[in-house]
C-alpha cells in the first residue's frame, strides 16, 4: 500500500513550542518523503464551547502558523476539516463501530471533561472516533503527532480493524504513529509535570509561536527551574521534571541530543544556561514568527491555500467514501 501522511491541529488559539516540536516541524520534513494531507480540525475544537469570531480567526492564523513554519502548499494538501464532509460521515460510521468501553479508557477524555463529566458534550467524548475518520477517510498509513496522541492512534487502529473484520477485506490501512524527535512530550514552564497547552490559564507556561523576542527570553528567564547544576547524564535529570524540560528543549531546537547538550552544559547552573536557551528560541523562532506575521497581513493568500486544499483532499475522501458507502449497503451515492 502507498504511503501518506495525515496529521491535524485544532484551531483553539494559538499554536505552542509543543505544537510546533511535537508535530509541526516533522511535518515540515515529512511533506518531502510522503504524500501529505495537514487538517486545521475545526469539528475538533467545538467540542468544547467556541467563540464564532475567535473560532474563525484561529483557523486562519493556524493556517498561517504551519505556512510560516514551512509547509508547502503546492507540496502537501492544507484544509479545514468541516469543508470536507466526509470526515462528518466516517465519523458517525465509526461510531457506530467503536465500543463504549473502547472510549471509555481514553485518558485525554478523562482529564478535558474533569469533574464536570456529565456536562461534557458527547462530541468531546466521541472526539477518538472523529479522529480515526479523519485518518481512514484518505486511508492514510502515518500519523505524525506528539505523544499526547499515543492513545487515540491505538483506538484509530482498533477502529480499522473492527471494521475490516466486519467487512471481511483489509480495506483500511491500520495507520502507524509516528513519534519523531527529543520533543515529544514538551512540559510547562511552570509545572514539568503538565503537558505545555494551549488552555493552561498561565501565558508564561508556554511559548506561543507568534511571541515576540522579549516575552520569548522573559519567559524562559522566569521558566520554574531547581538550584542545581546541570549533570553529566541523562539519567540524573530524571526526578527533575523541569530541568529536564528545558534541556530537552535545547536540545530539539538544535536539531541534537539531551546527552551533547549535558556534554556542553553540565557543570553549570541555570543562569548560565537559561540565557543560552532564551538566545537559541528566539534565533529559530524569530523566522518563524516574522513569517507568519506577513501571512497575516495577507488573509487572503491563506484562505486560497485552504480552499484550494479542500478541493484536493475531497478528491481524495469521496471515492474512499463512496466504496464504504457500498461496503455497508447504503442506497445511492453521497450528495457531499
Ligand atoms: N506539549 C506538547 N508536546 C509535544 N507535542 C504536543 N502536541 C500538543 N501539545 C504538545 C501535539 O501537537 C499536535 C496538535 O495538537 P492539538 O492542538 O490538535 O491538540 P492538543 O494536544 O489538544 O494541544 P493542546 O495545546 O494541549 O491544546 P488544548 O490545550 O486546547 O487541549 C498533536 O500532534 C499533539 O500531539
Amino acid at each position: 500500500m502507498m504511503s501518506r501522511i495525515f496529521s491535524g491541529i485544532q484551531p483553539t488559539g494559538n499554536l505552542h513550542l509543543g505544537n510546533y516540536l511535537g508535530a509541526i516541524r516533522n511535518w515540515v520534513d515529512l511533506q518531502h518523503q510522503f504524500e501529505s494531507i495537514y487538517c486545521v480540525v475545526d469539528l475538533h475544537a467545538i467540542t468544547v464551547p467556541q467563540n464564532p469570531a475567535a473560532l474563525h480567526q484561529a483557523t486562519i492564523e493556524v493556517t498561517a502558523s504551519l505556512l510560516a513554519a514551512g509547509i508547502d502548499p503546492k507540496q502537501a494538501i492544507i484544509f479545514n476539516q468541516s469543508r470536507v464532509p466526509q470526515h462528518a460521515e466516517l465519523a458517525w460510521i465509526f461510531n457506530c463501530v467503536a465500543r463504549l468501553g473502547w472510549l471509555n479508557r481514553m485518558t485525554q477524555f478523562k482529564e478535558k471533561a474533569g469533574k464536570n463529566r456529565e456536562n461534557a458534550s458527547v462530541g468531546l467524548f466521541a472526539y477518538p472516533a472523529l479522529m480515526a475518520a479523519d485518518i481512514l477517510a484518505y486511508k492514510a498509513t502515518h500519523v505524525p503527532v506528539g505523544e499526547d496522541q499515543k492513545q487515540h492512534l491505538e483506538l484509530t487502529r482498533d477502529i480499522a480493524g473492527a471494521f475490516n473484520a466486519m467487512v471481511e477485506e483489509d480495506f483500511f490501512p491500520l495507520p502507524e504513529p509516528q513519534i519523531i524527535g527529543e520533543a515529544t512530550r514538551v512540559m510547562s514552564l511552570r509545572d514539568g509535570t503538565s503537558k505545555m497547552s494551549k488552555s493552561d490559564a498561565s501565558d508564561f507556561s508556554r511559548i506561543n509561536m507568534n511571541d515576540d523576542a522579549d516575552t520569548i527570553v522573559q519567559k524562559i528567564r522566569k521558566a520554574k527551574t531547581d538550584p542545581d547544576v546541570l549533570p553529566e547524564t541523562a539519567e540524573a535529570l530524571d526526578d527533575r521534571p523541569e530541568a529536564r524540560n528545558l534541556v530537552t528543549i535545547y536540545a530539539a531546537l538544535a536539531g541534537t541530543d539531551i546527552d551533547r547538550v549535558l556534554a556542553e552544559y553540565a557543570g553549570q547552573g541555570f543562569g548560565q544556561f537559561k540565557p543560552a536557551l532564551a538566545d537559541l528560541a528566539v534565533a529559530k523562532l524569530e523566522p518563524v514568527t516574522q513569517a507568519m506575521r506577513r501571512y497575516m497581513d495577507d488573509t487572503a493568500e491563506v484562505i486560497k491555500v485552504l480552499d484550494d486544499g479542500a478541493e484536493r483532499a475531497h478528491a481524495i475522501a469521496q471515492p474512499i467514501m463512496s466504496d464504504i458507502r457500498k461496503r455497508l449497503g447504503f442506497l445511492g451515492e453521497s450528495l457531499g
